[in-house]
C-alpha cells in the first residue's frame, strides 16, 4: 500500500509506483426520512425491476433497472438518484458494484454504498444508482432501457438476499417496483424506504442514540455564512485564500469571491468553484483553510459533496477535490512534516485515465529531487455526490473512513509529529485533461466540519455528534485549546 510518489515542489503530481490497496465504498451513510415515507410517481418517474440472480443467497445480487420518464417535461437522468436496500451479511461486510451492460452506456452510470441512520430487520445498508451527465435525458414516456447492475461482498464470500428489504425472487420479468426509491434533484419522488430511511439532499443526520463523547477540545462549523466577506468566517478562525502559490497550474490564482454559500431547509452549504479557460492566468481555485495549526490527535469529520461533471463548460479537466490536514515542510525529508489527504480527481491526473479517490498519509517528502515518504489506498470509481468523510488518528494508527466505512489504515510511521491546519481545496493538476479554451467551472461543496481532540470517534458517534449540534441549534463551535 505503500508508494513513492512524484510531487514536485508546486504542483503535486505523482507517479505511484505501488499496487493499489482494496478499497470499500459507500455513499450518503446518514440518509434519514425528513420526508414521507413513500410518494407518488404521478408527474416524474417511474422504477421498474427485475433480478437475474433470485437464490436465497448467492455469489452476487444482480438488481436490474429501467427507470421510465412518466411527467410531460424531459428528464436529465444525472438529477436521478435509485436507491436498493438492503441487509448487510455482517456489521463488517464491504460491498462492490459492478455495471454489466446498460443501454446508456455503464460508464455513465455510478453506485456506491451507504449505511442506513435506522436500521431495520430487512435493511442496514443501499446501494445508490445515479447517472452522470452522459446518460443525458429521457424524453416523456420513454425509458433507460436496461441496467444491468450487480453487487457482491469484497472478499467474494456469498451473500444471503432473502432477507434484504428490495430483493425479490418473484421478479423475473420487469415490473414497477416500489421498495426501491427514486430521488430527482433531491426530492423523493418513487417508492419507500425502509421505515425512517427516506432519502434526502444533502443527507440529513440521525439524531443521537447515545450521548456522543466528549474530549479535550472540539471544533465544529456547519458553515452557516452568508458569503466570503461575512466577519464570521475570520471570527471563527478561518481563511479563504486570496495569495498566490501552489498547488495548481503556474499562473493559477486562488480566488476568494468563488467561495460561496448557500441554504436549503436551514442548512447552509459551502461552495468552492473553479474554473479555467484551459490557460494559466484564466485559471481561478479556491481554497478555505484554519489559521490555526493547533490540529493533530483525535478524529476529523466532513461532509463533501463531490461533483463528476462541471457546472458549466466542457468537461474533462485534472481537477482535485479535497479534505486535508497538513504543516509545513521545515526542511527537505524533515520527519516532522505532516499530512493527511481526501483527494478526489472526477476526471483523473497523476497518470490515471478516469475518477478514482485517494487518501495518503504523508511521513515526508523532497522536493527537489523528488521523493515521497507516504503510504496510500485509492478507490477507482465515481464518488460523484455527498460523502461522510471521517479521519482518526492516535498514537498507533491512522483511519480513513467513506459513508461510515473502513477505506484505509495507515501505519504508525506515518503518524504526525507536530499539528496541523484542516483545509478543503479544489485545484487543477494540469491543463491537459481539457484543451479547449471554453470557460468551464467545477464544484466542491461542504456541509459541515468536525475535529473532537485526541479521541477516536466511530463514524456513528460523528454522525450523533453532528446530530447533536443541530438539534441544540449551534451552527459553531470551537473549544479546541492553542497548541
Ligand atoms: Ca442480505
Ligand atoms: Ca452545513
Ligand atoms: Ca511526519
Amino acid at each position: 500500500m505503500t508508494s513513492n510518489e512524484n510531487r514536485p515542489a508546486e504542483r503535486r503530481r505523482r507517479l505511484r509506483t505501488a499496487a493499489a490497496a482494496a478499497v470499500v465504498t459507500a455513499l450518503g451513510a446518514t440518509a434519514l426520512a425528513a420526508l414521507p415515507g413513500s410518494a407518488s410517481a404521478a408527474d416524474t418517474l417511474s422504477v421498474q425491476y427485475r433480478t437475474s440472480a433470485t437464490g436465497a443467497t448467492a455469489d452476487q445480487s444482480e438488481p436490474w433497472f429501467k427507470v421510465k420518464n412518466t411527467g410531460s417535461g424531459s428528464l436529465p437522468l444525472s438529477e436521478v438518484k435509485l436507491r436498493y436496500y438492503f441487509k448487510a451479511d455482517s456489521a463488517d461486510s464491504a460491498y462492490r458494484f459492478a455495471c454489466s451492460w446498460a443501454v446508456k452506456g455503464c460508464a455513465n452510470i455510478t453506485g456506491t454504498f451507504g449505511t442506513l441512520a435506522h436500521p431495520t430487520a430487512t435493511a442496514d445498508r443501499y446501494l445508490e444508482i445515479g447517472f452522470t451527465s452522459g446518460a443525458g435525458s429521457l424524453a416523456p414516456g420513454t425509458d433507460t432501457g436496461d441496467l444491468q447492475l450487480r453487487f457482491y461482498q469484497a472478499n467474494w464470500q456469498t451473500l444471503r438476499q432473502s432477507d434484504d428489504y428490495s430483493f425479490s425472487s418473484a421478479q423475473t420479468a420487469y415490473g414497477d417496483w416500489t421498495k426501491v426509491t427514486a430521488t430527482r434533484a433531491g426530492a423523493l419522488v418513487w417508492g419507500t424506504a425502509p421505515d425512517g430511511n427516506a432519502p434526502t439532499d444533502p443527507p440529513t443526520t440521525p439524531p443521537p442514540t447515545s450521548p456522543p463523547p466528549g474530549g479535550s477540545g472540539t471544533l465544529f462549523d456547519d458553515f452557516s455564512y452568508s458569503s466570503y466577506t461575512d466577519p464570521k468566517i475570520s471570527a471563527n478562525g478561518w481563511s479563504v485564500r486570496s495569495n498566490s502559490g501552489g498547488p495548481g497550474v503556474p499562473g493559477a490564482t486562488w480566488d476568494p469571491s468563488k467561495v460561496t454559500f448557500s441554504s436549503s431547509a436551514g442548512n447552509t452549504v459551502m461552495t468552492l468553484e473553479t474554473s479555467t479557460d484551459g490557460t494559466g492566468s484564466g485559471t481561478k481555485q479556491t481554497e478555505v483553510l484554519t489559521k490555526a495549526t493547533k490540529f493533530k490527535n483525535g478524529t476529523y469529520a466532513a461532509r463533501v459533496k463531490f461533483n463528476d461533471a462541471p457546472v458549466s463548460g466542457p468537461d474533462g479537466d485534472h481537477l482535485v477535490q479535497t479534505f486535508f490536514t497538513i504543516n509545513d515542510l521545515k526542511a527537505p525529508m524533515a520527519d516532522d512534516y505532516s499530512e493527511y489527504d481526501f483527494e478526489y480527481l472526477p476526471n483523473g491526473g497523476w497518470g490515471e485515465p478516469s475518477n478514482i479517490l485517494y487518501t495518503t498519509s504523508w511521513e515526508t517528502y523532497n522536493p527537489d529531487p523528488w521523493q515521497a515518504v507516504n503510504q496510500h489506498t485509492e478507490g477507482r470509481q465515481s464518488y460523484n455526490g455527498w460523502h461522510d468523510l471521517v479521519l482518526t488518528i492516535d498514537d498507533s494508527t491512522i483511519k480513513y473512513y467513506i459513508d461510515g466505512q473502513l477505506f484505509g489504515t495507515h501505519d504508525a510511521a506515518y503518524l504526525p509529529e507536530r499539528p496541523m491546519s484542516v483545509n478543503f481545496n479544489q485545484w487543477l493538476i494540469d491543463l491537459n485533461g481539457q484543451t479547449s479554451t471554453t470557460p468551464r467551472a467545477y464544484q466542491e461543496q461542504v456541509d459541515y466540519f468536525l475535529h473532537v481532540k485526541d479521541q477516536v470517534l466511530t463514524p456513528a458517534q460523528v454522525s450523533a455528534k453532528i446530530a447533536a449540534y443541530r438539534s441544540a441549534g449551534t451552527a459553531f463551535e470551537d473549544t479546541v485549546p492553542a497548541s
